[in-house]
């Protein structure tokens, strides 16, 4: 029986694939992606028994050749350390201007704010988008229905989308292991990218990012430039919602915490610590990137033994780099300047017997590493910027001892969690030469103190953690989407409405009118019903059976003057006036307007604040539009002006209401729900209908009773019974009922 599966795709394997002598060899990959998801799995296939069956399918581009692969695996079925792998195999021509170029030359200076190194290539964008198709027709080539799709990185932004084309009922997750840069960074990138690339996100169901930081850019880019607003960091497109949320990426944190118990890394933590004599030991681990600051933490190094000498010879510095992308110009250029920043300061400083800088470009293996982290008294971790760095938590966790000194920089990811490490601007040298002297001497007590509080939360939130998080939010998502999904108005529920009206002797349409009769217009006076439509309500209302109502926040006079001729009635400023076709306007319910007087000002001050928005008087309420306003500007202001409003609310008789990029005080008590009780009182009817596309339509969908029909326009949550995708299918299951 079919299990649901996990399947993984990032751009790389997790395995190095290679032949030595005939034989193959899987070496594992370094980097924060695969190490924390394979802890993960690792744990959940030993906790649920390992099932080959069943285990997690990683998709990811292999270096060995398509060939060479099929030669040795000829159904392609190669399981490894707990996974099936499912390589995509990209050819070297394809390459370069994928990976060297659009990812490392593009998208990874960007997002970690360097946007002078950025290279903006068409080839390399087209390049990118071709990649991310062959990933594509891979995941569709395995995916079975039930199966969840967790896409890692900026690899492969473009996925979520190609794949919800194909598959538009999976359950797609995304990661993004790097920030996600402020908005005036990410607009940079050509127009067309930046709205494909946000796209291709929102094609998953849940988008992960490790802080908040990162989360709220990624929502202000998809308001800036498509327009679409969140609510509670939820996105509702025009086709389904999407969950935008913090889930810091951590590691397993007893692999760690249990280091100095296994006698290898003891001894070999030991060895180090005996080589120093009594020297202090300060480390440092990353891959070799610009983003990481090598260069300044070294000029860092040099300014705190210029400015503190008593550490000579009592000071070494463990530089331990790790080879990566080495073929890209600008990393070439960074291992040089490092070697040449390192011979300068052992010049400078050391001697014999002495140097202070211990460089190393290679990987070491899991227990060295641990040795180094254990052996340590400070960790230097000041990268530029960093998503979030592992190796910060990693040597926290490794610490059982609860001794040693993390100096972390402010904008790594991590900083939002580890409040225990001295935190530290990296471009401030004298910062970190300062912390250096800190952390160097700092009292036992409080080095305990702050890990104590740090291993807490590693503990607390480990990879286990982070995974199942991501993906019962995903699960979560899915269920909701579900639950919309089945009240969507189908061809079934369609036929359904078609036959009660048919059969019905007395019907009522209840039919709002902006984003329902007619789409959202840039100003409200261009909103204006086309003949097509004043025919259609025409030919609908002069049917005996039928009573019309379009019920609208508009004033009595526009819908006067755009509907006063045909046979329908009328529902004024949300309710509070109606009037029946050939009769006078009346007041709903008795209401002041004394508390305008209030109200006004302040929406004009917010005018006069905010470019672009207005405000209108009507007699029972006023509204301020902002739909013209600067995107971000105008929802930030529409912000400040309820929290205005709500304070001047508890004394006066109004209440607010928000609706699209609208905010609206009117007089309390009076809502189109009120308003639609004239008619539902007065009327027997057999067959009713509301249809809406706003908050204030679900006052309406609240009386409608619930053997009848009510419809929102869009795929949210509602009161309403059904759904309709778009505004259109208003119009045309209208004209389907006239045609009846
Ligand atoms: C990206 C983001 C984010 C390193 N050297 C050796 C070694 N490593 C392991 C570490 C750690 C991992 O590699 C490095 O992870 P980081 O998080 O520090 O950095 P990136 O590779 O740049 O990862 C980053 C991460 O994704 C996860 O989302 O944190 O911000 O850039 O696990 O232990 N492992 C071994 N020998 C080494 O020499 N065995």
């Amino acid at each position: 029986m079919h299990k649901n599966r996990l399947i993984l795709v990032s751009n790389r394997l997790p395995f190095k694939i290679t032949e030595r002598n005939g034989r193959i060899e899987f070496l594992p990959s370094s980097g924060g992606l695969v190490t924390s998801i394979t802890s993960y799995v690792h744990k959940k296939n030993s906790s649920s028994g390992f099932d080959q069956s069943d285990c997690p399918i990683w998709v990811g581009s292999s270096d060995i050749g398509k060939r060479y692969f099929y030669e040795h695996f000829p159904n392609e079925g190669v399981f490894h350390d707990g996974y099936k792998l499912a390589p995509v195999h990209i050819p070297a021509s394809m390459h370069d201007k994928f990976y060297n170029g659009f990812c490392n030359d593009t998208i990874w200076p960007l997002f970690h704010y360097f946007p002078s190194y950025a290279k903006f290539v068409d080839e390399y964008y087209d390049m990118y988008q071709k990649v991310n198709k062959l990933f594509c027709e891979k995941v569709i080539e395995i995916y079975e229905p039930g199966d969840i799709i967790w896409i890692h990185d900026y690899h492969l932004m473009l996925l979520p989308a190609l794949l919800r084309k194909k598959l538009p009922n999976a359950t797609i997750g995304f990661f993004l292991h790097i920030p996600f840069p402020s908005f005036e960074l990410f607009r940079l990138l050509p127009s067309r990218w930046r709205r494909e690339i946000l796209l291709g996100l929102l094609g998953a169901d849940v988008i992960g990012f490790h802080t908040n930081d990162y989360v709220q850019s990624f929502l202000k880019s998809i308001r800036q430039i498509l327009g679409y607003d969140n609510m509670l960091r939820v996105v509702a497109t025009p086709e389904r919602s999407i969950t935008v949320d913090v889930f810091p990426i951590s590691i397993d944190y007893h692999k760690f915490n249990d280091a100095l118990l296994s006698n290898e890394i003891f001894t070999e933590k030991n060895k180090i610590k005996k080589r120093l004599y009594d020297a202090k030991l300060i480390i440092s681990v990353d891959r070799l990137d610009y983003a990481k600051g090598l260069i300044n933490r070294l000029e860092s190094f040099d300014l705190f033994l210029s400015k503190y000498p008593e550490y000579k010879k009592k000071v070494v510095y463990i530089l331990l780099v790790v080879p990566s992308r080495d073929i890209i110009a600008k990393y070439k250029e960074t291992k040089s300047d490092i070697e040449g920043v390192v011979s300068r300061i052992n010049g400078k400083y050391g001697g014999i017997g002495w140097t202070p800088v211990i460089y190393q470009y290679k990987t070491l293996d899991f227990k060295k590493l641990l040795a180094l982290y254990t052996a340590a008294d400070v960790a230097l971790i000041v990268p530029m910027r960093d998503g979030m760095n592992l190796v910060a938590k990693e040597f926290v966790a490794s610490r059982s001892d609860r001794r040693g000194v993390l100096i972390l920089s402010e904008t790594a990811g991590a900083a939002a969690e580890l409040g225990g490490a001295i935190l530290v601007n990296p471009n401030d040298r004298l910062e970190i030469a300062e912390s250096l002297n800190i952390a160097l001497s700092m009292p036992v007590e409080e080095q305990v103190h702050r890990n104590d509080t740090m291993r807490t939360r590693l503990r607390e939130y480990d990879v286990m953690k982070w995974a199942e998080d991501f993906i019962s939010q995903l699960l979560e998502r899915k269920a909701k989407q579900e639950t919309l999904k089945v009240k969507e108005v189908t061809g079934h529920t369609e036929n359904s409405i078609c036959i009660n009206y048919s059969k019905a002797s007395k019907r009522l349409l209840f039919l709002d009118y902006d984003g329902t009769l007619v789409p959202m217009a840039a100003f409200s006076h261009q909103a204006v019903p086309d003949k097509n439509l004043i025919n259609l309500l025409t030919a609908l209302a002069e049917d005996k059976k039928n009573d019309i109502v379009i019920s609208s926040g508009r004033t009595m006079d526009t819908l006067e003057k755009w509907f006063g001729h045909i046979p329908v009635h009328l529902v004024a400023e949300h309710g509070a006036f109606y009037k029946g076709h050939g009769m006078d306007w009346l007041q709903t319910i008795p209401v002041g307007s004394g508390w305008k007087p209030a109200v006004i000002p302040i929406m004009s001050q917010f005018t006069d604040r905010c470019a672009g928005t207005w405000v209108e008087e009507k007699n029972l309420s006023v509204a301020w539009h902002y739909r013209n306003a600067e995107k971000d500007l105008g929802f930030l202001r529409s912000r400040e002006l309820v929290n205005a409003l709500l304070e001047l609310s508890s004394h006066l008789d109004f209440q607010i209401i928000e609706g699209k990029r609208v905010v609206e005080a009117k007089a309390r008590g009076i809502n189109k729900g009120v308003a639609a009780a004239v008619w539902l009182k007065e009327n027997q009817c057999d067959f009713i209908l509301a249809i809406g596309d706003d908050k204030t339509d679900e006052d309406l969908f609240r009386v409608i009773p619930a053997s009848q029909y009510s419809i929102l326009v869009g795929l949210k949550q509602s009161r309403a019974k059904y759904n309709f995708k778009q505004q259109q299918d208003v119009l045309d299951l209208l004209d389907k009922l006239n045609r009846l």
